[in-house]
C-alpha cells in the first residue's frame, strides 16, 4: 500500500465512515463484509488483536492469497464499534517492511558501531546462557535487570527473571500511568478502576488527549459525550486537537493540582459536593477539608495564570453535572515528582461528586472475579485459568528502587512496575548494587527514558545486553545479542483479559505465516532460552496452544470458539454500574481496602511519604528567555516504535518544535527556522513551528523522534528525541518528570 492508499483507507476510511473532527484523529470503522475478492483471489478474515500500540484492539484481518491485504476494527467488539485507528491500519506496511530484524544476532564491533553478525537461533541463546551464568555465579541474579513493555509477553519474559532470582523486573509503567496507579491502589485497593465518558456530560482533561493519544474504546467514548452536548475542558499548556472540542485552558505547567484543590475549595465552601456520597464510602474527607481550606480560586490563579473566574465556573459546573462529571485521571502521568499527589486530588474530586459507579462516572473493572461476587452474575463469566509454575528461588536482595519497602516513597510503587528510570543509575553508580546485564523486551530505553545520553552511557558499561524487537532500535544498536521477534499478524498471544464494564477476552491469532522464517514470537524465544539455562521446568507448556488451553479450560471456554469472534463476552449479561439504580448500594465487593472505604486519607501513603493527604508543592516556572519544555503523543503514531514504518514514516517523519508567536518573534525565528534547543549540558537541533496554540513561555515537540540508528533508514537523525533533553530525575513514587526541564531556543 503507498501512501496515497494508506491516507485514502486510513483518513477517509475507504468504503467505511470516517467518524472524527480532525484529519489526524480520525478512526475509521470497518468497512461492510466485503464481497469476494476480484480475479478469484478468496478473501478470508482472521479475528486478531492489534498491536501497532499496547492498547490490543480487536481486530478483523484480511487475508488474500496469504498475504494480509487490510486489517478493520472487529464488528464483534461494541466498545469499539469495528473502529480501528490509523496506525492499526498501518499493520501490513510494519508486517512487509524489509527494514525488519530477520535473524537473530551476535556483536562483533564495538558497541554502538553496528557490526554484528548473522548467528543461528541456538548459538543466540548459548551465548546469552553462558554470559547470565558467570554473572550469576559472580554477581547473584539480581545483577540482572530485566524491562519490558508491560503485556502478555511478560509471563515468558519474566519467567527466566525469576528463574535466576532476580528481583530487579520493571514494566515501562514508570514512564506512563504509575502516578495513576499508586493514586488509584492508595484509594480503592485496586488499579482497576475506568471512566464511562460517553454517558457523561461534563468532562475535564488534565492534559489527557484523547483525540491524540488514542485508545479507541476511550476515544469514542468522548467523541460520542461531545456528540450528545457534554462540555469538554481541557487543561494543557498547548492547544491540542481535544482541547479543539472543548474549551481549552492553557494552564501553567506543572500547576494542575493548585487548580484542582481550587475546585475542591469552591465545592465545598459552597457545600456543591454529594454528602450522601462522602459520608457513605470514604474516609478522610476532614483532613482534606483542611487541606483545601486556603486552596481558594484566588490563590490558585496566582498558581495556573488561569483566572479565578475561570476555575470558579468550572468548579461549579462539574459539580452541578454530578454525578455524570468525570475529572480525568490522566494517562501519561509522570509530569512532575509529585505527580501521585496530582492523580489522588482528582480522584478525591471526583468522588466528591459521587461519580462512582454509576453511568457517566467510574467504575470498577468488572472482570469474572468481581463479577463472581454479585450472586446474581455466579457463574456467567469464569475466570482464565493460569499455567502453574515450580516455585521460583527466592531473591536474596531487595529491588534496586527500594520497591516495597515499607517507610520510604518506594513503598508506594507498583511490585509489578518498579522505577525503570533506576536501572541506569544503578549500572552507572553501582548504587544500592550493581547491574551487570540488562535485559530488553519491547522496550527502547534510548529513546523512551530520560536523558538519552545517559542511558548509552549505562548500557555501555554492561556486561552483557540483550534486546528482543522488530527493529534495529537505538537501544538494540548497543546490544550484544538481538532477537528477533515475529509481529502480531504472525503469531498467538496467551488470551488476554480486556474486561471493562463486563468480563471480556481477546485471542490473538496468526493471519499469516511468517513473513521472515527466521523470526519467532516471545513465549517460544524465552521458552527455549531458559530450556538452555536449565530452567525448563518454568514452562510447563508444549507450544502456545497448550498454553491458551491451559488458560481456557478454566474458564470454561476452547479455542475454536475464540477463533469464531476473536473477542469472548459472557452471554446473557449487559454491562453494569453498582449504584445506577440503588445510589446507597453497598460497595464492598468493588472497594479493596480493609476499611471498605474510600481513603482520601492514606495510612499507606501518610507511612511512606508522610502527606497522606494531597498537600501543593509549588515547582519553579521558567525564568524570561526560558521554556519549560513538554512533550506528548501524535495520531499517527506510537511513541517511539512506528516512526520508521513505511507509511506512517511518510505520512509524518519530522516533530517541530512549537513555539508561541510572541516569543519566536522575540527570537527571530519564523516558521520553519532551524534551532537549537538548549537545556544544561545538552542541546538538539530541530525545526520550529510557530503557532498560537501554545503557552509563550512554554515549547511542545511530538515524543518518538530523533533516531539514532542508522538501521531505522527512514527515521534516523529526522526530528527531536526529547529524552536527550530532559534529565533522568526519579520522581517521589519512582516516575519520570518529563514536564520539569527548562530549554533555552535560539536560532540556528
Ligand atoms: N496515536 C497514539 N495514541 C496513543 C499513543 C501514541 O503514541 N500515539 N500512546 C499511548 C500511550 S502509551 C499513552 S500513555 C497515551 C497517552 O495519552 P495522553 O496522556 O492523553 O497523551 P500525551 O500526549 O502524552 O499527553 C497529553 C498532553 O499533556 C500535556 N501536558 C504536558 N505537561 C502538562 C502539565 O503540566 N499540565 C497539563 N495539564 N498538561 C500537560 C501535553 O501538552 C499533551 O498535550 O496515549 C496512548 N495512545
Ligand atoms: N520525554 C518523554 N518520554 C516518554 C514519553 C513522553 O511523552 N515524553 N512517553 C512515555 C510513554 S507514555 C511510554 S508508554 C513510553 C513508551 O516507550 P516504550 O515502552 O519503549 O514503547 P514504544 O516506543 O511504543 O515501543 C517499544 C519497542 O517495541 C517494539 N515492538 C513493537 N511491537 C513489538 C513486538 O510485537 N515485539 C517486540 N519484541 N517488540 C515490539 C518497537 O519496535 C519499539 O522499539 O515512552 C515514555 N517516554
Ligand atoms: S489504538 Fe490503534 S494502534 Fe492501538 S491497538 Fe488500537 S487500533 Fe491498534
Ligand atoms: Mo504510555
Amino acid at each position: 500500500m503507498n501512501r496515497r492508499q494508506f491516507l485514502k483507507s486510513a483518513l477517509l476510511g475507504a468504503g467505511g465512515t470516517a467518524i472524527a473532527i480532525s484529519g489526524f484523529g480520525t478512526l475509521t470503522k470497518a468497512a461492510p463484509p466485503s464481497s469476494i475478492a476480484a480475479e478469484n483471489n478468496q478473501e478470508t478474515t482472521v479475528f486478531s488483536a492489534c498491536e501497532m500500540c499496547r492498547n490490543q484492539c480487536p481486530i478483523a484481518v484480511k487475508v488474500v492469497n496469504g498475504k494480509v491485504s487490510k486489517i478493520e476494527g472487529n464488528p464483534h467488539d461494541a466498545d469499539f464499534g469495528g473502529v480501528l485507528c490509523a496506525r492499526g491500519n498501518a499493520g501490513p506496511s510494519l508486517l512487509y517492511d524489509p527494514q525488519r530484524l530477520k535473524k537473530p544476532m551476535l556483536r562483533t564491533g564495538e558497541r554502538g558501531t553496528g557490526k554484528y553478525k548473522e548467528v543461528s537461533w541456538d548459538e543466540a541463546y548459548t551465548y546469552i546462557a553462558e554470559k547470565l551464568k558467570v554473572i550469576q555465579q559472580n554477581d547473584g541474579g539480581e545483577a540482572v535487570a530485566f524491562a519490558s513493555r508491560k503485556g502478555p509477553h511478560d509471563w515468558f519474559f519474566r519467567t527466566i527473571a525469576q528463574g535466576i532470582g532476580s528481583p530487579n523486573m520493571f514494566s515501562h509503567e514508570a514512564t506512563c500511568p504509575l502516578t495513576r496507579s499508586v493514586a488509584l491502589d492508595s484509594m480503592f485497593g485496586v488499579e482497576g478502576i475506568a471512566a464511562d465518558y460517553g454517558n457523561a456530560k461534563y468532562i475535564v482533561s488534565i492534559g489527557r488527549n484523547w483525540l491524540e493519544g488514542i485508545h479507541v474504546a476511550q476515544t469514542r467514548g468522548i467523541m460520542k459525550a461531545v456528540g450528545n452536548g457534554a462540555k469538554l475542558v481541557v487543561l494543557d499548556p498547548r492547544f491540542s486537537v481535544t482541547a479543539s472540542m472543548g474549551e481549552w485552558v492553557p494552564i501553567k505547567g506543572a500547576t494542575d493540582l493548585a487548580f484542582v484543590m481550587a475546585m475542591a475549595n469552591v465545592m465545598i465552601a459552597e457545600e456543591k459536593y454529594d454528602k450522601d456520597f462522602v459520608e457513605r464510602y470514604t474516609s478522610g474527607f476532614d483532613q482534606w477539608k483542611v487541606a483545601v481550606k486556603d486552596k481558594t480560586p484566588e490563590w490558585a490563579e496566582k498558581e495556573t495564570g488561569i483566572p479565578q473566574e475561570t476555575i470558579l465556573r468550572i468548579a461549579r459546573e462539574f459539580a452541578e453535572s454530578r454525578p455524570k462529571a468525570i475529572l480525568d485521571f490522566g494517562w501519561r502521568t509522570g509530569l512532575a515528582p509529585n505527580d501521585y499527589q496530582l492523580r489522588r486530588a482528582i480522584m478525591i474530586v471526583n468522588m466528591m461528586v459521587g461519580n462512582f459507579e454509576t453511568p457517566g462516572g467510574y467504575y470498577r473493572v468488572k472482570n469474572a472475579s468481581v463479577v463472581n461476587r454479585f450472586p446474581e452474575m455466579t457463574g456467567l463469566a469464569k475466570a482464565l485459568g493460569a499455567v502453574s509454575q515450580p516455585a521460583f528461588p527466592k531473591p536474596v536482595t531487595s529491588r534496586i528502587d527500594g520497591t516495597g519497602i515499607k517507610g520510604i516513597p518506594s513503598q508506594l510503587i507498583p511490585e509489578g512496575d518498579g522505577a525503570v528510570g533506576q536501572i541506569t543509575e544503578s549500572i552507572l553508580t553501582g548504587q544500592p548494587y550493581q547491574i551487570k546485564a540488562w535485559m530488553v523486551h519491547r522496550f527502547n530505553p534510548v529513546i523512551s527514558l530520560p536523558e538519552s545520553d545517559r542511558v548509552i552511557e549505562a548500557l555501555k558499561k554492561l556486561d552483557l545486553l540483550v534486546v528482543c524487537d522488530l527493529y534495529m532500535t537505538d537501544t538494540a544498536m548497543f546490544a550484544d545479542v538481538i532477537l528477533p521477534e515475529c509481529t502480531y499478524l504472525e503469531r498467538y498471544e496467551q488470551v488476554y483479559d480486556m474486561s471493562g464494564l463486563m468480563p471480556k477476552y481477546v485471542l490473538r491469532q496468526p493471519a499469516v505465516p511468517l513473513v521472515y522464517p527466521d523470526t519467532k514470537p516471545a513465549w517460544r524465544i524465552y521458552k527455549e532460552l531458559g530450556e538452555k539455562m536449565g530452567l525448563g521446568q518454568y514452562f510447563p507448556y508444549a507450544d502456545i496452544v497448550d498454553f491458551i488451553n491451559q488458560q481456557l479450560t478454566p474458564a470454561g471456554l476452547t479455542l475454536n470458539q475464540m477463533k469464531e469472534k476473536g473477542v469472548w463476552i459472557p452471554v446473557g449479561m449487559k454491562p453494569f454500574y453498582i449504584r445506577e439504580n440503588d445510589p446507597t448500594a453497598s460497595l464492598d465487593n468493588v472497594v479493596s481496602k480493609p476499611s471498605k472505604k474510600i481513603e482520601f486519607y492514606s495510612e499507606e501513603v501518610q507511612e511512606a511519604t508522610k502527606q497522606g493527604i494531597p498537600q501543593y508543592k509549588q515547582y519553579p516556572q521558567p525564568e524570561e528567555g526560558k521554556f519549560r519544555f513538554v512533550q506528548g503523543k501524535v495520531a499517527v503514531h506510537t511513541n517511539a516504535g512506528t516512526i520508521n514504518v513505511p507509511v506512517l514514516n511518510e505520512v509524518m517523519s519530522q516533530n517541530p518544535l512549537w513555539i508561541h508567536k510572541i516569543s519566536a518573534d522575540k527570537l527571530g525565528i519564523r516558521d520553519g527556522d532551524a534551532i537549537i534547543i538548549s537545556a544544561g549540558k545538552y542541546e538538539h537541533k530541530g525545526t520550529a513551528k510557530v503557532t498560537q496554540g501554545i503557552r509563550p513561555d512554554t515549547v511542545f515537540c511530538y515524543h518518538g523522534f530523533g533516531r539514532i540508528s542508522p538501521e531505522l533508514k527512514r527515521a534516523y537523525g529526522k526530528g527531536i528525541n526529547d529524552n536527550k533533553l530532559i534529565p533522568n530525575e526519579i520522581g517521589e513514587v519512582g516516575n519520570v518528570c518529563t514536564s520539569m526541564t527548562f530549554v533555552t531556543v535560539k536560532k540556528a
